[in-house]
This record gives structure tokens, C-alpha cells and sequence, in this order.
């Protein structure tokens, strides 16, 4: 009995290869928006799905809502290896400034553009500048086209912007474009926006609706101007020398799955937009939309900015140009 119980063992041992010696390994994605949000739904559902596709051996782990830190904490977790994975949206133009394309404004018509924009120019020449700065893109989701808030009034023309404090994400681009409209733009990291709003240390804010629901920033916001005057893509990002030292099975997997999460959250986005403009509104919250062409007229210099400041930075807009309407 003790014999054959001993030998089922050593065979169950052997058929497993070396069971002891295989510590499972952890992969750990984190984002600065909510669990609730869009950014949050699909870094969830990535996950899961990624879990799904790897099995036993890793341990796939997903943190929201600024858990681990907001993006900037992020990205410096990515390159100390404390965590694999990373959603960075607008703060990429503040690490790498071709990114600051994705800060001129009115300059992605649609979603169709902008998947054309990520096969050609943002998968080939923006992901090898962010090499340049150590860090890998997986894949570009979707954060979603930006809208601004306030408690003063509603936002018509960049007139009505004068003097009201506005945050936004941490880089000089969105504070440039912000300031040429005529607002005081303050920097904050997302997750002291709610507060900030509520104590009135800002008037206002600019984000996707999927980010000003997921924060439940109509509690405390009075107006909602349909502006749309960027779209956020929000990168899933590594860093390069841990994504290098990757199984190519396990790059591939991120790969595949993240390409999927990406059809998903464009699709996703487009519905939500739609839903969560009617449900802003039922909370009381007064909509009115911006008159573009006052904006446009407004904004000559963030694009002479980008042209004078990022080398190269012209032709990257006639190329995004080029590709409306393809
Ligand atoms: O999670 O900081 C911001 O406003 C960005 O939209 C960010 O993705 C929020």
C-alpha cells in the first residue's frame, strides 16, 4: 500500500515536470480612472481575459482608481518593475512630446480617424519615440473625446472660459491650450479632482463623460459644454526593458488580448457617449454644446507650439490630417 501510494506520487511528480520549483508569476496592471469608467471596464475585462489566456502560472492583477498611484506614479512603477502594466492617457505628451498631437485640438474627426491614426502613425512612429524614453505601447484604448465642466456657466466661445480655473492632467500642453482659450488651467493628478471641485479650489475641469461619470463629477459640477476638443487615447503601456525580458508566449498573449480590448472599447465608447449624455442630464446637470469655429480660431497656437517644439511635429499633422476621411 505504502509502495504504491510512493510510486503514484513520484509519477504524479513527474508528469507535472518540477511543480515545486515554478513560483507563479505576477503581472500587475493599474490605471488612474475609476474601476467604473471606460479606461476601468477595459483594463478589467483585459484582465480577465488575459488571466484567462495564461492560466495557473501567472497571477494577472488589476488595481484602479489611482490604488497604486496616479499616472505619473505609474509610469515610474513601470520602470522600477514594481508593476508590469500601466493605462497612461494625456500625461504621455509630458514623457514624450509626439504624443502632444493627441493636445491639438478639433484634429481627430472620429473614431474611424483615429483607428487609422494608431495603425499609421501611432503603432509605428509614435511607439518608437516612446522606446526612446524606455517605455513599450501595447496597444491604444480608448479614453474617450473631452468635454468641459464647470460651476460658473455654460462654455459657448473661449470668452466664456476667461478667468475660470480649470484643471487639467499633468502636462503643459492641455494647460497651453486651456490658457490660450482664456481660462487659468492648474495641473492636478484625476484623483483630487472631486474634491478640488467640491472645495472650489477649481471652477472646472475637462474630460471623456465616461471619466466625469465614473468620478461622479456631476455631484459636483453645474454645467456640461459639449466641446469634444480632443480625443484621449489611453495607452497600454510597459516599460521596455521589462517587456524585452517577456516570454514571447506571454507578449504575444498581452498582444492579442489587448488588441481585442482595444475593438472593445472603441465600440464600447461610441454606446457609452450617447447613454451618458442623456443620464448627465437627468442628474440635473445643464448641457449646452460650444461653438467650434470660435474655438478653432482660438487655438493657432498650441499648433504653432507643437510645429516650433517637436521636431518633426508638422508633418506629423499633415500626416493625421491626410488620413480624415480615408
Ligand atoms: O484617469 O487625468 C485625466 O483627466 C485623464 O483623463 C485620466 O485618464 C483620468
Amino acid at each position: 500500500m505504502l509502495i504504491k501510494r510512493l510510486i503514484t506520487g513520484m509519477t504524479l511528480l513527474l508528469s507535472l515536470g518540477s511543480p515545486v520549483s515554478q513560483a507563479v508569476e505576477k503581472i500587475i496592471i493599474a490605471n488612474g480612472g475609476t474601476a467604473d469608467s471606460l479606461q476601468g471596464q477595459t483594463a478589467r475585462r483585459f484582465s480577465e481575459q488575459l488571466q484567462a489566456r495564461l492560466g495557473d502560472q501567472y497571477q494577472v492583477e488589476y488595481y484602479s482608481d489611482a490604488k497604486l498611484g496616479d499616472e505619473k506614479d505609474l509610469l515610474d512603477k513601470l520602470r522600477n518593475g514594481q508593476i508590469q502594466l500601466a493605462t497612461i492617457s494625456s500625461i504621455m505628451s509630458a514623457e514624450v512630446p509626439e504624443f502632444a498631437l493627441f493636445d491639438m485640438p478639433f484634429l481627430v474627426r472620429d473614431r474611424q480617424h483615429l483607428k487609422l491614426i494608431d495603425s499609421e502613425i501611432i503603432m509605428t512612429d509614435l511607439a518608437a519615440a516612446a522606446r526612446r524614453h524606455g517605455l513599450h505601447i501595447i496597444s491604444t484604448w480608448e479614453n474617450g473625446f473631452r468635454q468641459i465642466s464647470n460651476n460658473s456657466r455654460p462654455i459657448r466661445s473661449p470668452e466664456d472660459l476667461k478667468g475660470l480655473r480649470i484643471r487639467t492632467p499633468q502636462s503643459e500642453w492641455r494647460s497651453l491650450m486651456f490658457a490660450s482659450w482664456g481660462a487659468k488651467p492648474t495641473q492636478m493628478p484625476f484623483s483630487h479632482l472631486f474634491v478640488a471641485l467640491q472645495t472650489g479650489e477649481v471652477d472646472g475641469e475637462e474630460n471623456p463623460l465616461s471619466n466625469i461619470n465614473g468620478a461622479r463629477l456631476q455631484n459636483v459640477q453645474k454645467f456640461l459644454s459639449i466641446s469634444n476638443h480632443v480625443y484621449s487615447p489611453i495607452w497600454l503601456t510597459a516599460s521596455d526593458s521589462s517587456w524585452q525580458q517577456l516570454p514571447a508566449a506571454v507578449q504575444a498573449a498581452i498582444t492579442e488580448v489587448a488588441a481585442d480590448a482595444q475593438r472593445w472599447s472603441f465600440a464600447e465608447g461610441a454606446r457609452q457617449d450617447t447613454r451618458l449624455l442623456k443620464s448627465l442630464g437627468n442628474a440635473g446637470v445643464q448641457i449646452n454644446h460650444v461653438d467650434r469655429i470660435t474655438f478653432i480660431a482660438a487655438s493657432k497656437a498650441v499648433y504653432a507650439q507643437f510645429a516650433r517644439q517637436v521636431k518633426g511635429g508638422d508633418a506629423l499633422i499633415e500626416r493625421v490630417m491626410d488620413l480624415a476621411g480615408h
